[in-house]
């Protein structure tokens, strides 16, 4: 993808635009057999077939009956917090997609933003302690990048104050706690199967939940609230997983692992490439009990070391063609529609990591020659940041 450097020791520009991801695609010849198998059925939505066996096959890989497909995730965690009818305020993380916000403001929840840990750029479980107040119900913490909360503290908490433990869990599908997928952990988790993630079935998203009697709920609020025909007892909207999705779902699941091995080969070589060059920083190693799934490379950029900002390192990598993101500024809280919000956190290492972080470009066709050449043009403009 990335010619051969002429004579200069400037790095070549991509021949290509490299992004930040891309989606995972199976094999064109294997997604036309399953098309033809939706084709014969003449069965294209509202819990067709094809999402029957694909359900059945996440039920097997979470060992969890306690499972729900939807169209997205953001509609799964507004759905799954409508279902276990939270309400007043969710201590929440303000380091994450606008979607987990926005699930708890369609239920008209209040979110209380409080600081994250500087390492894994989760909830900090101290600040979550500080925040609760008689209105608190919930907490919603998010496996930022796929990186475990510190969900030992989370859950000892939320028993202690008798809350509900919420986790989005969209970046963290492949990620093992213990030997086991993540999904477990807390009352409550949503997987986006976006086609940005590492897992994908197009668009799509997931619920898994402790409480069996939701199963039903669920499956009733995903479906605009019918019972029956002639019977509507609750609001739901349309959040149906369609066929075509489910099928991609289903495919992608086969090379789950391959993805992952491909992910690790790839950081672990961003790692060795950039460890060394002061003001970049990765996060620690994971914990012994966590299996990671490599979802994102998120660095962070130390203007003062590096000798540059994020944002000019950011703008001129465009300028070399990679296209890299800036997964997650600004912090929520800092949007227009959520900045009403009084808040009495600080929000000093959000605030912080949320200026230096700098996700790089994953997926499994990018080259190792690709993350060398990329890590070689951040330290070449490294060594020029007076040049535009
Ligand atoms: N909670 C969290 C923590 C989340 O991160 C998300 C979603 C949600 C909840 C909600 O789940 P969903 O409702 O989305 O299922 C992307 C995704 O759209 C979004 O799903 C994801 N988080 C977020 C982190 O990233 P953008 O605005 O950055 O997407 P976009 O279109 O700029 O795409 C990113 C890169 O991927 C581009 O460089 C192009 C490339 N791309 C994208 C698509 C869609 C492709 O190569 N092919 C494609 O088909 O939000």
């Amino acid at each position: 993808m990335i010619s051969e450097p002429a004579k200069s020791l400037q790095p070549h520009v991509a021949d290509e635009k490299i992004l930040v991801t891309r989606p995972f695609m199976p094999p064109l010849e294997e997604f036309t057999r399953g098309l033809r198998e939706i084709w014969d059925n003449q069965w294209l939505t509202n819990n067709g077939p094809v999402l029957q066996r694909y359900t059945r096959k996440l039920t097997r890989y979470f060992q969890n009956d306690n499972l729900s497909l939807f169209n997205n995730g953001t509609l799964a965690l507004q759905i799954g917090l409508q279902g276990m009818n939270i309400t007043g305020e969710v201590i929440t993380t303000p380091f994450t997609f606008v979607a987990t916000t926005h699930a708890l403001y369609w239920n008209k929840i209040r979110p209380v933003f409080v600081d994250i840990e500087p390492d894994y750029y989760t909830l900090d479980p101290q600040k979550v302690e500080q925040a609760i107040t008689p209105w608190t119900k919930a907490i919603l913490a998010v496996h930022v990048f796929g990186y475990p909360c510190k969900y030992r503290a989370l859950a000892d908490i939320a028993r202690r104050y008798n809350l509900a433990l919420i986790y989005d869990a969209a970046h963290a599908f492949g990620v093992r706690v213990n030997g086991k997928p993540i999904g477990n952990l807390g009352d409550l988790s949503m997987f986006s199967f976006h086609a940005t993630k590492l897992y994908h079935s197009l668009e799509g998203g997931m619920l898994l939940y402790k409480d069996q009697g939701l199963k039903q709920k669920f499956d009733y609020l995903r479906n605009l609230g019918f019972k029956s025909e002639t019977r509507v007892d609750m609001p739901g909207t349309n959040a149906r997983m369609n066929e075509i999705q489910a099928l991609m779902g289903e495919q992608v699941l086969e090379y789950l692992d391959e993805i992952i091995s491909r992910r690790k080969k790839l950081y672990e070589l961003y790692r060795q490439e950039l460890e060394q060059v002061p003001g970049i920083g990765f996060s620690p190693e994971l914990p012994g009990d966590v299996q990671a799934s490599y979802a994102y490379v998120p660095v962070r950029v130390d203007e003062k070391s590096f000798g540059m900002s994020r944002d000019d390192l950011y703008t001129r990598l465009k300028k070399y063609n990679v296209f890299t993101r800036r997964y997650f500024y600004p912090l929520i809280c800092d949007f227009a529609c959520y900045r009403h919000l009084s808040m009495t956190d600080p929000l000093t290492t959000a605030r912080r990591v949320a200026d230096q972080i700098l996700t790089l470009p994953i997926y499994d066709k990018l080259e190792e020659e690709d993350v060398v050449r990329i890590c070689e043009i951040i330290k070449h403009i490294q060594k020029n940041t007076d040049c535009t």
